[in-house]
């Protein structure tokens, strides 16, 4: 396969995909780092951004004791990036942004996770899709079910609004506030 990853295919024939990315971040202006993110997100080839929610702020769940709040957000693209190739572009992004990776669920100046790439199930040793903690994550599906409540999670085959509602049901982990 050539390197573009896009195998026999121009570009311009693969069709547009739909991609759910959740953004975070704990350290530094956080609120322009998101906004700088998404603004990155939307250069990148072959890529639109459709929706962003609210920034919501988020108390750290696992890592280190002592971390900052996070500042969360979910957005909507479209992309005809192969999943490898705009995790790569994500990384790349959240280097040039600034992060430091030090600890794992450590604070961060900004993450960036692919949640859903349309309703494919990917398992390689780079990326896992369905992200596998979405599901338990509060700061993740409330914003997600703010611009994405339709998307279907293919592992489960229920919707995020199901997913919110039950998560809300359970109590667990409600967000403090929201900017
Ligand atoms: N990777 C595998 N699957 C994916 C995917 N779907 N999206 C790999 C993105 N990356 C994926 O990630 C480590 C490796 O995961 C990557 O190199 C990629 O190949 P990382 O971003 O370097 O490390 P990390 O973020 O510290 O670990 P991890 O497991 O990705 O953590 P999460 O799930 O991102 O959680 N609390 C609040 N309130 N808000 C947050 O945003 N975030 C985390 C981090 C913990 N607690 C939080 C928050
Ligand atoms: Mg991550």
């Amino acid at each position: 396969m050539p390197v573009n990853g896009y195998g026999d295919s121009k570009p311009d024939e693969v069709k547009m995909t739909e991609v759910l990315l959740g953004l975070g971040s704990n350290l530094g202006n956080r609120q322009e780092t998101l906004e700088q993110a998404w603004k990155e997100i939307g250069g990148l080839p072959e890529t639109q951004t459709l929706r962003l929610s609210r920034f919501y702020q988020t108390e750290p769940v696992g890592g280190p004791p002592g971390q900052p709040e996070f500042l969360n957000a979910v957005g909507v693209i479209e992309t005809r990036l192969p999943a490898q190739i705009l995790l790569e572009q994500l990384q790349e992004i959240e280097l040039r942004l600034g992060r430091v990776r030090k600890e794992h669920w450590g604070a961060r100046t900004l993450d960036i996770d692919i949640l859903l790439y349309g309703n494919q199930i990917i398992a390689t040793p780079t990326l896992t899709v369905p992200h596998p903690e979405m599901l338990l994550r509060r700061f993740v599906l409330e914003p997600a079910q703010e611009v994405a409540a339709g998307s279907v999670h293919p592992e489960t085959g229920l919707t995020l609004r199901e997913h919110d509602r039950i998560a809300k049901q359970s109590g667990k982990g409600t967000s403090k506030n929201r900017d």
